[in-house]
């Protein structure tokens, strides 16, 4: 029996499952590619031949900033030459990196005795205590001045003891780099004193908070924030000084708490003083990555189970809501069905190695091959990329996190594939980023171009994690599984909880109880082969009876790409149906009692299509909601209107309500806008201008619209033959200023065909409203129902007659 066979269900449940097929189709896609290419066994020789031209990248990248750029923070490649802050040009926000504090060299110092170098290493370590200094009137980022500095620092710090005692070397070494890192440590500790604890995103690093541009500090990112503790610890620990470890576990809490209770996931940018969330998408790239990281290095390192309770809590909610096959798509914290951005960022690179170390290894192998194919796509991961894999950002600046995986996925399996993935990645490299003054970062992975930047990270990072991947651990002087990598691929070494209670003690929490595996006797989460277990519990689906007992698979948690939900839902009785053109994942869903394999689970089936239900009714609301609307009249002379659907953004005013943009429609001169200025800037005032997405970002063209006067921007899709009928809407991203005050919406490539279509159709130029969708429905009907009543005032007599 077809309880539901309401077409009206199955149109709403038809957008996710399209989305959810087409995604798995495109995935599916580009994964067998692959597996054309079996895996090549690399010889010893190789390997060892890739290790030693990971050397030599290291020294071309390393002596080209000694020698042009050093003390400068970083080297710009093209210019083979220093960057110094105040004195190179202003690239904005993006200098706060920069501190006038050797950067580079202090970046790299922990490198120097990976690779074996003491002579340098014990000559780097000179330069650094002799040159450095912190006292300056600079503001500086917190976060990546704790994760390249203070870590740098410390992590050199302990490897020149350690050399000390293993290798009979720098002995006139006195913990100077220590002293160091306390006194960078103290500059940033004002940073901390908000009311939540949560510090502020930038310091000065002479005046603390009292610099007055910091006087309006208020948002912070939440990696930003979270990724503090395992330098601050360490710090702690190894100079007896607590005050650095309390702060940043205070942090910590406080994020924690910040957390959204139902989906348990963290926004992106939050108020240091309020605690209220700025931004709240939701994903592991971008603005989070290294929150996630830190909860789960604080526990290896520290090894307070607390912080392993909630990783583990954020953990289990990423993978329900973000990931989606082997892709990770930002949700909104507050309503995690709700995919917020259709494209990931680079950062996200980062996971797969995150889970390899918390032992979850089939997410890790598939998102890091879908990152491969992305890679082998563009040449390089591009910063930002669809979730059909085209550019959405095209820049590279040879970031690590790809590489990273690679090397945490090599050591936990030993697949020589891992091999061949790093060994396209240094060839990579050496073709397309390597210069005669070091590596350039690329500008734009479609065009190769390069800019005049070469990121301490590239050092510290990049080259490190190559030359690890083609080592063999007992080769290296030092046993990498003794230490944990920070995020910045420094090391500190897990001794280092043997030296905790002498200066914090921890404090057993009510969280601990939320999680069930805390509750058993033996605490499970203790017993070492129980967690090797534990991730392949559901490798084989369908091995082990499925026991249903108060465990019903609700439709909110419910996945199509999932071969357990699918089989729970065939067990509840429901039947999936393809209808019309299988390419379009069109499904209705049937239930029957007489299918369920008991009267439960049947009973279990009834429920969830009821909620099927609902949240198809609620998701259509939501997405209506924030639809945008282009909308014209038909003709010249004609009062009927028609709408084209469009996608909002985060960083333009939203129109509410009955608020409109209307004006004559103009299409930018070049059409990307991404220049200075337009070649039709005096036109296009006050009309609703049309940029081409790609180039450059959505925000600049945004920002170039304003300045050219226009009214409106509408940015068109570069994909031929995208629409939001068959692809979900999403809202474009800005910076996280907000300057811009023009109404900005995106249109699908069919969309904005249809629009081109009108405009070249009509004499005079064609006038349209920006508007909410939903307001222009609500308008519609207005216009219908005064449209009847005057139909039936004049029918009226004479049906009276
Ligand atoms: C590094 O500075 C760190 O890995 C950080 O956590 C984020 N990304 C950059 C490199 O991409």
């Amino acid at each position: 029996m077809s309880t539901t066979s309401s077409e009206s269900f199955v149109r709403g449940q038809r957008l996710m499952l399209i989305f959810l097929v087409a995604m798995c189709i495109v995935v599916a896609c580009v994964l067998s590619t692959e597996t054309t290419m079996p895996t090549q066994n690399m010889s010893n020789k190789e390997r060892a031949e890739l290790r030693e031209e990971a050397r030599d990248m290291f020294y071309h990248a390393y002596n080209a900033y000694m020698q042009n750029a050093y003390p400068a923070d970083e080297l710009m490649p093209l210019s083979c030459k220093g960057r110094y802050r105040g004195v190179t040009p202003s690239r904005g926000d993006m200098d706060d990196i920069l501190g006038n504090f050797s950067m580079t060299l202090v970046d790299t110092l922990d490198t120097l005795v990976l690779l074996g170098d003491f002579t340098e290493f014990d000559h780097a370590v000179k330069l650094v205590i002799r040159d450095v200094q912190f006292d300056s009137d600079i503001i500086v980022s917190v976060f990546e001045t704790n994760i390249r500095m203070v870590g740098g620092l410390l992590s050199a710090h302990i490897l020149a003891e350690y050399l000390q005692k293993h290798a009979d070397t720098m002995h006139w070494y006195k913990g100077e780099l220590l002293e160091m890192s306390r006194e960078l440590g103290y500059r940033l500790l004002p940073a901390f004193n908000t009311s939540t604890g949560i510090p502020h995103a930038r310091v000065n690093l002479r005046l603390g908070m009292k610099d007055p541009m910091l006087k309006k500090s208020r948002e912070t990112c939440t990696a930003c924030a979270g990724t503090i503790l395992l330098e601050f610890a360490a710090l702690s620990r190894l100079t007896g000084d607590p005050i650095f470890e309390v702060r940043a576990h205070a942090a910590m809490d406080a994020l924690w708490k910040l957390r959204h209770r139902g989906s348990d996931l963290m926004g992106t940018v939050l108020n240091v003083h309020s605690g209220d969330w700025v931004r709240r998408d939701s994903g592991v790239g971008a603005g989070i990555d290294s929150y996630y990281e830190y909860l789960f290095k604080s526990y290896v390192l520290l090894g307070d189970d607390k912080y392993l309770a909630r990783f583990n809590r954020h953990y289990n909610a990423v993978m329900k809501y973000v990931s989606e096959g082997p892709m990770l798509l930002d949700v909104l914290m507050h309503r995690p069905h709700a995919k917020s951005k259709n494209f990931m960022d680079s950062l996200l690179a980062f996971w797969p190695g995150l889970q390899v170390l918390s032992g979850d290894l089939k997410p890790a192998v598939q998102t890091h091959e879908m990152l491969y194919q992305v890679m082998q796509m563009h040449t390089f991961i591009p910063e930002a990329f669809t979730v059909d894999f085209q550019i959405h950002w095209g820049q590279h600046p040879l970031r690590p996190e790809f590489i990273e995986s690679t090397y945490f996925l090599y050591r936990a399996t030993g697949d020589h594939h891992y091999l061949q993935v790093g060994k396209k990645a240094l060839k990579t490299l050496q073709q397309h980023a390597k210069v005669s003054c070091g590596y350039a970062a690329v500008n734009d992975v479609r065009t190769g171009k390069h800019e005049d930047r070469m990121d301490s990270f590239v050092l510290s990072e990049t080259i490190k994690y190559l030359f690890l991947l083609f080592s063999d651990p007992q080769d290296l002087i030092i046993n990498v599984d003794e230490f944990v990598f920070t995020t910045e691929a420094h090391l500190l070494p897990l001794s280092i909880a043997q030296l905790g209670n002498a200066t914090f003690s921890f404090r057993q929490t009510d969280e601990h109880n939320v999680l069930d595996f805390m509750r058993t006797c033996p605490s499970s989460n203790r017993l070492f082969p129980e967690k090797v277990r534990k991730p392949l519990r559901n490798f084989i689906t369908g091995s082990c009876p499925r026991t249903t007992a108060g465990k019903r698979l609700s439709a909110l948690d419910f996945q199509a790409s999932n071969a357990d939900h699918l089989r729970a839902v065939y067990d509840m009785g429901i039947t999936m149906v393809s209808v019309g053109d299988r390419s379009q994942g069109k499904v209705r869903l049937f239930h029957s009692f007489y299918n369920a394999k008991s009267h439960e689970e049947g009973e279990m089936g009834l429920q969830f299509m009821q909620e099927m239900l609902e949240l198809t009714k609620m998701q259509s609301i939501n997405q209506l909601a924030q639809l945008q609307a282009v909308a014209y009249a038909t003709d010249e002379n004609s009062q009927d209107w028609i709408a084209l659907m469009a996608g909002p953004s985060h960083f333009s005013p939203e129109l509410t309500g009955d608020q409109f943009v209307e004006g004559d429609v103009i299409l930018a001169k070049p059409l990307r806008a991404c220049d200075e200025s337009l070649e039709n800037a005096e036109e296009a005032k006050g009309k609703v201008l049309v940029a081409e997405r790609g180039d450059c970002t959505f925000v600049s063209k945004a920002r170039l619209a304003q300045k050219v006067g226009a009214a409106a921007l509408i940015v068109c899709d570069n994909v031929p033959g995208s629409s939001g009928e068959t692809q979900p809407m999403f809202a474009m991203s800005g910076d996280g200023k907000d300057d811009v005050l023009i109404p900005v919406v995106f249109m699908y490539s069919m969309e904005f065909g249809k629009l081109s279509a009108v405009m070249q159709r009509r004499k005079q130029p064609l006038r349209v409203r920006v508007m909410q969708m939903v307001e222009f429905k609500r308008w519609q009907l207005a216009k219908e129902q005064r449209q009847n009543q005057t139909a039936s005032v004049a029918q009226k007599p004479e049906k009276e007659l």
